[in-house]
């Protein structure tokens, strides 16, 4: 197996990060529910798609289904075990993950410059908790990486101390560096002078930050103020007439959960001045409603797909975006980028404390192409301790998380997906971690999965 690693490893550093090169949008979206991929993804456990998870659907994910970017037990592994109880496998990791952001090229992105809100505090092994009120990713090392935080978006926005259930529910970055964002309750702005609804935006212009790739490092004293009241949006949703999950007109969004620029362009103007169109998603849009900001309201549309169902036309069933009919609810993050490279692992047994099924996945491989799938064992676990990484240039997964145990190859099937149930009778010693990460020549070239690990 030395020989296998050297020709793979080798591979890892000729693989190029090259464009896609393909114009169409792919949308990452996160859900208030659970829910399930249009395609089944070959009943594995990637086919389940929980408010914890982040899903993406676009022109290439091969049939027109919404599968996982990146699911809870890859967030789990970068995060490490940050609340220091020496168990690695926490269920419910951040509650939900709220609020999503892409940052960078948006083209060829990775799971490092996805940026998200949580609904529960999220603590890093190697430093820093992103709160339910930061956007913020997690670096490489395990420590949080906001693009801004709680206290920066208190002090652009004139939000009190006082106010203790603080929490963002949705951002977009407009490219000229300004961020619209709304939040899960009703806030009092600019020192309780406005009230910004929960299903009201907040704009924070591009001239009151300071940004460091994305990073705000900087941000002016009550420099933001409402783009969008509750009304307004009400008045969008009403104007865009469109059918919910069961066929019934919207009347209110009630929450504002996803944001996220209109692909389409052009402007909408408010009370307070005209801003770049929005998309938006909102906890009455079931079906996995999207509509825009574009004439008075409207619904969404992104690839020249519409993302609702017009009222009299039946439901809005969630097939629009990938996701199996039944019930579908609404959906919370948004972020729309240029096709990226998609691998990713998961697993439905993440702790296996005693001898019993060991079940792997890994998805977004080149139908046919070999799963490499391999293991290391982190070790006892220690209380605060992460699973290390070194950069390793690849189209997917930007990190290589120092495998040195071979475990098996399997042909990818034809939605690219490959679905193990092992026998494991023992033999990793109870009280320890195990990371898991898969390997696979895709198109774009040898490329590196989302890390998972299993808690022994
Ligand atoms: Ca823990
Ligand atoms: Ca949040
Ligand atoms: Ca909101």
């Amino acid at each position: 197996m030395r020989r296998l690693h050297a020709v793979l490893c080798s591979s890892l550093a000729f693989a190029a990060a090259a464009p896609v090169g393909h114009a169409q949008y792919e949308l990452s979206f996160t859900t208030l529910g659970v829910e399930n991929t249009l395609s089944g993804s070959s009943g594995s456990s990637l086919g389940t798609i929980t408010p914890e998870d982040i899903a993406i659907v676009g022109p290439q994910t091969g049939v027109y289904s919404a599968e996982t970017l990146l699911d809870h037990l890859n967030l789990n592994t970068l995060a490490g075990d940050g609340d220091g109880d020496a168990f690695y496998y926490e269920a419910p990791l951040a509650g939900r993950i709220d609020a999503l952001e892409v940052c960078g090229a948006s083209a060829d992105f990775t799971a490092r410059d996805v940026f998200f809100s949580t609904k529960l505090p999220l603590p890093c092994a190697s430093g820093g908790v992103i709160e339910p009120g930061d956007v913020s990713g997690i670096r490489i090392g395990a420590g949080a990486n906001p693009m801004i935080d709680d206290l920066q978006i208190r002090t652009a926005l004139g939000i009190s101390p006082n106010i203790l259930s603080f929490d963002v529910d949705a951002v977009a970055r407009d490219p000229s560096g300004a961020l619209f964002l709304s939040f899960e309750q009703d806030v009092p702005i600019l020192w309780g002078t406005q009230m910004l609804f929960d299903g009201g935006i907040a704009v924070i212009p591009a001239s009151a930050l300071t940004w460091a790739d994305c990073m705000v490092t900087a941000v002016l004293p009550d420099a933001g103020f409402i783009a969008a009241n509750e009304n307004l949006i009400n008045t969008m949703v009403v104007n865009a007439s469109v059918a919910d999950n069961v066929g019934n007109f919207i009347q209110v969004v009630f929450d504002v959960d996803g944001l996220e620029l209109d692909p389409n362009g052009g402007t909408f103007t408010s009370g307070s001045g005209t801003f770049p169109n929005l998309i938006f998603s909102g906890e009455y849009l079931t079906g996995g409603g999207i509509l825009s900001t574009a004439a008075g309201g409207s619904i969404a549309t992104i690839n020249g797909i519409p993302m609702a169902t017009a009222f009299g036309w039946g439901a809005t069933d969630g097939t629009q975006v990938g996701l199996a009919p039944g019930g579908v609810g609404s959906l919370d993050g948004l972020a729309l980028t240029q096709p990226t490279c998609r691998f990713v692992m998961d697993s439905s047994t993440p702790f296996i404390p005693t001898p019993g099924p060991l079940n792997l996945a890994a998805g977004g491989a080149d139908p046919g192409e070999l799963v490499y799938v391999y293991a290391r064992i982190y070790g006892v676990d220690v209380p605060g301790g992460f699973q290390p990484s070194v950069p390793a240039a690849n189209p997917c997964f930007p990190e290589w998380y120092l495998w040195n145990t071979y475990l098996f190859s399997l042909p990818a099937d034809a939605l690219g997906i490959v679905d193990v149930t092992l026998p494991y009778g023992g033999g990793v010693p109870a009280g320890n971690n195990v990371v898991f990460q898969a390997l696979t020549n895709k198109t774009a070239g040898w490329s590196l999965s989302a890390p998972i690990t299993l808690q022994f």
